[in-house]
């Protein structure tokens, strides 16, 4: 019987985030060069709280080689700040892709989740995609920091196929 219930948890769990993933309307989905801030109620006391996307890019280039873009990462990384005043700096970092190279990811989007784990804190959840693919994942409010539930990615055709 408690595995009964544990599965049905699960599937429950599994639905949930598959609904959730829907969720992403067109006007929730921006550019990586669209830095205004998001607002969610992260800390669960009605007031939203805010959360400031920042890009930044990271060098990597072998030992006595030039730096071509193949080496140049480009990330984005979020800043959360409560409205009273708590703040986590870079809560959550992800890598969109290289400098110069045309298939990497170019719109994102974080959304509430809703309370993915049942511990009472709303979850958030980051996509990431193109035409072709996007990548979502979730990420558990632990309070004082962000951590990585799952990652998912998806081809196009089942994305369109969902909406
Ligand atoms: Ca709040
Ligand atoms: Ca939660």
């Amino acid at each position: 019987m408690i595995k009964v219930i544990l599965f049905l948890k699960l599937a429950l769990l599994v639905f949930s985030v598959s609904t959730n993933a829907q969720q992403i309307s067109d006007n929730e989905r921006r550019g990586f060069d669209n830095l205004a801030p998001i607002f969610i109620d992260v800390d669960g006391d009605g007031v939203p709280d805010r959360i400031q996307p920042r890009t930044y890019q990271t060098y990597h280039n072998p030992p006595g080689k030039r730096l071509l873009n193949k080496y140049v990462k480009n990330w984005i990384t979020f800043d959360l700040k409560t409205s009273t005043g708590k703040s986590i700096k870079s809560f959550f970092a992800y890598n969109y892709g290289i400098a110069g190279q045309g298939g990497s990811y170019w719109v994102y989007s974080l959304v509430p989740a809703g309370d993915v784990n049942k511990d009472g804190r709303t979850d958030l959840m980051f996509y990431s995609g193109d035409d072709t693919s996007a990548e979502t994942v979730i990420l558990l409010n632990k309070g004082k920091r962000f951590s990585v539930h799952s990652r998912k990615i998806t081809d196009s055709d089942d994305w369109l196929s969902d909406l």
